[in-house]
């Protein structure tokens, strides 16, 4: 209680001392602290709370929390602690605020860039996000995402908190230990999930053992560029086991990447053709593999030629794998979920999900094991096994259903329960359970401020909970997620907030410290924005024209508050149109919309940026275009026509 007295004097003071607080709603007199209390029925943990989390209006939140948007494809920024959402990112969804999907080059390529199978995709299951790395802490300058649903990978500049790059391999198809970068960020791994013959070709579920195959991508990253390289990228092919969530060794282990799996019985389903339904065949053994995977001698390997190029991957095949010693497995506790590397790289924690226990490997003992051979067995695929026993260092005793585990700098670790909806916070060193929060409901992942570096910064967790039930007023049977803040700073952790997510199911999150990421305000002028770079067709205020070529008609357009220019464009039937639009606008926040109705195009140009588009003028009429986004007094003026006569 004296915690709460504390900062209920603080709020006192704040409000000039006196006991007078003003009333929401104005007007009326202004109440006491006691009777807004007593009137919204709050106790003295309630203000508490608030008190912690309570931003007036102007100020920066300390953190950038990156969650991932779930089925909308998207990522979502929401300031810590106020919990306020900052923007949605567009990553593999259309997104029409951004512009994102409605005419522009750029946005063309990635969705491009992301097609399967020929086939494009207009959605994702995003999962992980991952905040690019500098000798394993973050350096917010970009942010990676993978698609579990249509195994791919995005790259999000952090200039401009907008998607540069998508990327796809046809070698897998599914993805879920996405995006895990290692500690300079030199690769994005990206592991399949649900085996599949490689390469997408055919082969009947019934030779499962034979033909099916889990692999692990290593995306490589070029930091100058902020693009990922295919030509340059890597993968490791696995055994059709269920690879799960991974993690990139760091410090002591740098080097190495772990990854979880489960269904190492590989049971696949067949549940009307007299099999055990799939969960129940892939919860027989007592223990599944931890995949030690060696990326640095995987590197080396690739360079020197040793690989098999299918679907455009260089792949390093499973038998040179093991044969290099490249990949050795490790048992781990039935069907586990997450593995996350502590911050020293010394132990790598494993959550149990079907086992109450988090199991906590010691990197020197495995290290020490592969070196000297010792093995208790070989999988069926001929891949060495570990001792369990010589490769922990010890389990500690958390609750049911451990998923995930994040960590602050004071030695501790935070562990999600997802059958107990709590989170469990456990020292490191004594491997004991220190204090557990009840969250609501049904945890999965957590993220704590910097969580997942070398140097977290404790303080904020987030709780990513799965089902909200009764937390919110009713919305129908499909109910949001909730984000709930926790207290990391006393004793016993205080969940301070309830954030409802309405658009997706995320998973993970991260927590980056605010004044590392460095925005733009506005580009300079003539930006191409997925270049970053002056566009080659940038127009200057005054050479705004109409030119026509061989290849259709070129439209060099400016826009400024608040007109367009050129406001009037004719063209005929079937011709073809290239727009080419400034915004020559350097002011913060003077952003303009650009819309042709009917035409599906529909731009955000935002101070600085240049854009192109194409398209065919097939239909004739008369097209109103307008600013979209209220930009001046005079922006329902900045508007003109496209007039496209009739051949
Ligand atoms: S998953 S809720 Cu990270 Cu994709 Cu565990
Ligand atoms: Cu420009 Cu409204």
């Amino acid at each position: 209680m004296c915690i709460p007295r504390v900062l209920l004097a603080l709020a006192l003071v704040a409000c000039g001392g006196a006991k007078k607080a003003a009333t929401p709603g104005g007007g009326s007199p202004a109440a006491s602290l006691d009777e807004l209390m007593k009137a919204r029925n709050l106790s003295e943990t309630d203000v508490a709370a608030a008190l912690k989390t309570y931003t007036p209006t102007g100020r920066h939140d300390e953190y950038y929390l990156f969650g991932s948007g779930g089925h909308s494809g998207q990522v979502v920024v929401i300031g810590v602690p106020s919990m306020r959402i900052l923007k949605y990112i567009a990553v593999f969804t259309p997104e029409p605020w951004q512009g994102y999907g409605y005419g522009d080059h750029a946005s063309k390529q990635n969705f491009a860039d992301g097609r399967r199978d020929g086939r494009s995709i207009t959605w994702a299951d995003t999962h992980h996000p991952a905040l690019s790395e500098t000798k394993g802490d973050y350096d917010g300058e970009v942010l990676f995402i993978g698609d579990k649903a249509n195994p791919r990978m995005a790259v999000i500049d952090l200039r401009d908190f907008s998607t540069a790059q998508i990327v796809s391999s046809d070698l897998i198809d599914s993805s879920h230990g996405a995006a895990f970068v290692t500690p300079d960020t030199e690769y994005v791994i990206e592991g399949s999930q649900y085996p599949a013959p490689l390469g997408g070709k055919y082969a009947d579920v019934s030779q499962y053992n034979d033909a099916y195959r889990g692999a692990v991508i290593f995306w490589k990253f070029d930091r100058a560029k902020r693009r990922l390289i295919k030509e340059h990228s890597f993968a490791i092919e696995l055994p059709p086991y269920m690879q799960d969530l991974a993690d990139a060794g760091k410090l002591d282990s740098h080097g190495y990447v772990f990854m979880n799996s489960f269904d190492t019985e590989r049971a696949h389903g067949g549940n009307a053709e007299g099999n055990p339904p799939l969960e129940s065949g892939a919860s027989q053994n007592d223990m599944d593999y931890l995949h030690v995977i060696d990326w640095k001698k995987a590197e080396a390997l690739v360079a020197a030629g040793k690989t098999e190029t299918i679907a455009d991957m260089r792949v390093l095949r499973l038998e040179t794998a093991i044969a290099e010693g490249v990949l050795h497995f490790v048992p781990e506790p039935k069907s586990p979920h997450g593995v996350d590397v502590t911050p020293d790289g010394k132990d790598i924690v494993v959550g149990g999900k079907l086992d109450t226990h988090g199991t906590v490997y010691s990197f020197a003992s495995i290290k020490r094991l592969i070196d000297e051979k010792k093995y208790e067995g070989k999988d069926p695929y001929g891949v060495p096994i570990l001792p369990f026993k010589e490769a922990i260092r010890g389990q500690v005793e958390l609750g049911l259903g451990p998923l995930h585990t994040v960590y602050d700098g004071q030695g501790n670790a935070y562990t999600s329960l997802f059958l107990e909806s709590k989170v469990a916070k456990w020292s490191l060193k004594d491997l004991k359970v220190l204090d557990k929060v009840s969250t609501h409901y049904n945890i999965g992942h957590l993220t704590a401020a910097e969580g997942d570096t070398v140097s977290p910064d404790g303080k904020y967790l987030v709780a990513m909970n799965k089902w909200a039930l009764d937390r919110f007023t009713p919305v129908g049977p499909l109910l949001p997620q909730n984000f709930q803040l926790v207290d990391l700073t006393g004793d016993k952790m205080q969940v301070l907030y309830d954030l409802p997510i309405p658009l997706g199911e995320p998973h993970y999150a991260q927590m980056i410290k605010a004044d590392k990421v460095k925005a733009l305000e506005v580009y300079p002028p003539g930006t191409n924005s997925s270049e970053m770079a002056k566009d080659a067709l940038a127009v200057e205020g005054g050479k705004e024209r109409i030119e026509r070529t061989a290849d259709g008609v070129h439209v060099y357009m400016t826009a400024i508050r608040s007109h367009f220019t050129p406001d009037i464009i004719r063209v005929k039937q079937g011709e073809t149109v290239h727009l080419h639009i400034s915004n020559l606008e350097q002011a913060h926040d003077a952003t303009h919309g650009f819309a042709l109705g009917s035409y599906n195009i529909n731009l955000s140009l935002e101070p600085g940026e240049h854009e192109n588009v194409t398209f065919v003028a097939d239909t004739p009429g008369v097209y109103p275009m307008y600013c979209t986004e209220f930009c001046s007094a005079l922006h329902l003026e900045m508007a003109g026509y496209f007039l496209v006569e009739p051949k």
